[in-house]
């Protein structure tokens, strides 16, 4: 008797699999490949753009502590070491691993629809922090949740107007991030656009340092042996800053709130703050990276079978070495 038992429940499991093999991802192929995640955790994987800053060290950390067994989690994290393909391998890793739900922090927008389609069609929720993505189709992404990068842009040419409202023929260096990252193209549109409107701003030297402190000191030394009458550095992220500083320091150059170079810079780590506080850094537009609890949100809303927001920009503020003070620095959870 038990060995017909056996069999039977064997041509079940086998009729179940090859009623999934239409690769139409239909329900019954769903319920087989959900029994492989037996431990009752809900399983997440996370592809992370790399370790390449400060910002995105505290982003990992974040997604790490949420993500956590005793909360009743999985975690599979994969550092894409700044590179987009190996980011889409770990999605297809994630999705042969059958995780509950794959959290994407995408190092550029373009490229993710095949990949994302592939999770679709495997009945896997995605969840983009951060960067936003460009899809030819919304619905392979659930919900986003990330910063108005062109807003953070505009906080700090505002500042720049009121700074140098009557100051004639300004020289500006522009540092850029990762391009074709929505940080960059969000932060270098507002300052175009700031550009296009002030007729005495003038940008002399443009170059990406990769939102990256070493890439951001050699940048600084090229920036430095072409034009050395720089009136203000925008720097798109605090780590290029700390690069752009260690440079003018070697080459001895005053900057901050001595005179000289001003300096300004994005993200608002804690690092970054102390460098305002200092007067070395005048003005630091905050970027938030605590993610973890805001996707865990999201997750819980569909876990319970509720519909996340699509789009969710967290508030952001910004600080000025004017006015900053030593509580704002040492409160500075990142
Ligand atoms: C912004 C994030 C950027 C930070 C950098 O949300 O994508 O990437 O500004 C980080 O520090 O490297």
């Amino acid at each position: 008797m038990r060995k017909k038992t056996l069999v039977l429940h064997s041509l079940f499991l086998i009729a179940l699999a090859l009623l999934s093999c239409d690769g139409s991802g239909s329900d019954a192929g769903k319920i087989a490949e959900k029994a492989a995640n037996t431990d009752g955790l809900i399983v997440v994987g996370f592809s992370q753009v790399g370790a390449e800053s400060d910002w995105r060290r505290a982003n990992t950390k974040s997604m790490r502590e949420t993500f956590t067994k005793e909360k009743g989690y999985k975690l599979f994290f994969n550092d894409g070491q700044q590179k987009q393909a190996n980011q889409i391998a770990a999605i297809r890793n994630f999705i042969r691993t059958k995780v509950d739900y794959i959290v994407l922090a995408p190092i550029s927008e373009q490229g993710w629809d095949e990949a994302l389609k592939e999770a679709k069609d495997a009945g896997i929720p995605v969840i983009v922090v951060d960067r936003m993505i460009q899809t030819s189709n919304p619905a392979f992404f659930t919900s986003w949740i990330g910063s108005d990068f062109r807003k953070e842009g505009g906080t700090a040419v505002a500042w720049m107007e009121k700074k140098f409202k009557d100051r004639k023929n300004l020289k500006i260096a522009h540092m850029q991030g990762s391009m074709g990252s929505s940080a960059q193209i969000g932060r270098t549109e507002a300052l175009q656009e700031g550009v296009s409107r002030n007729v005495e701003w003038k940008v002399v030297v443009r170059d990406s340092g990769d939102f990256t402190q070493v890439k951001g000191k050699e940048v600084m030394e090229r920036f430095l042996s072409e034009y050395r009458d720089i009136d203000v550095l925008y720097c798109e992220n605090d780590n290029m800053a700390f690069g752009a500083i260690q440079a003018m320091d070697e080459a001895r150059l005053p900057y901050g709130l001595r005179g000289g170079l001003v300096i300004i810079s994005f993200d608002a780590t804690r690092a970054g703050l102390e460098q305002t506080l200092a007067g070395n850094i005048a003005f630091n537009v905050e970027c938030n990276p605590l993610h973890g609890p805001r996707v865990e949100r999201i997750i819980q809303q569909l876990q319970e079978g509720k519909k996340p927001n699509k789009i969710v920009y967290v508030d952001e503020t910004a600080f000025d070495a004017a006015t900053i003070t030593r509580e704002e620095t040492n409160s500075r959870a990142y």
